[in-house]
């Protein structure tokens, strides 16, 4: 069974509750007992830290392990070094989700830390980023 985790960054646990019109109106939890539903072959786990350092522990000890990590570092995507270091530590490859299109927001949130080191990138596709994020590693 394929080993997978789905990380996410600081404030993704208010899903569902504030700004709808970006983030959609599920919370993630609602999100992934659908997901693992229909996935019941794969093994997805969760994480969420609002810390940038506890992401970084989490990177180091799934990293490797795994057979693959879905981050959505949320801002720390535009800030992190550390982070984009990690990810080039760890032999686990990583696909960089967003569920909004950043590239259509704010200029800052143009840049990633994360991109180059990732496997491959998946925006803007809501949370169906994660799903398609799965799917790329089946
Ligand atoms: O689109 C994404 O997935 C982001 O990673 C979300 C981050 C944002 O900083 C990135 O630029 C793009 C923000 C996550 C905040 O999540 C909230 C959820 C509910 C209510 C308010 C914020």
């Amino acid at each position: 069974m394929k080993k997978l985790i789905i990380i996410n960054g600081p404030n993704l646990n208010l899903l569902g509750t504030r700004e709808p019109e970006i983030y959609g109106s599920l919370s993630f939890t609602e999100f992934l007992e659908e997901v693992k539903r229909k996935y019941p072959n794969v093994n997805i786990d969760y994480y969420q830290s609002n810390v940038e350092g506890e992401l970084i522990n989490k990177l180091q000890e799934v990293g490797f392990s795994y057979d693959g990590i879905i981050l959505n570092a949320a801002a720390y995507t535009h800030t992190s070094v550390a982070i984009g270091d990690a990810i080039n530590a760890i032999k686990t490859p990583v696909v960089e989700v967003h569920i909004s299109n950043t590239f259509s927001r704010e200029e800052f949130r143009h840049t990633s830390y994360i991109s180059p080191n990732a496997k491959g990138v998946i925006l803007g596709f809501g949370l169906q980023s994660y799903e398609l994020a799965i799917q790329s590693f089946l």
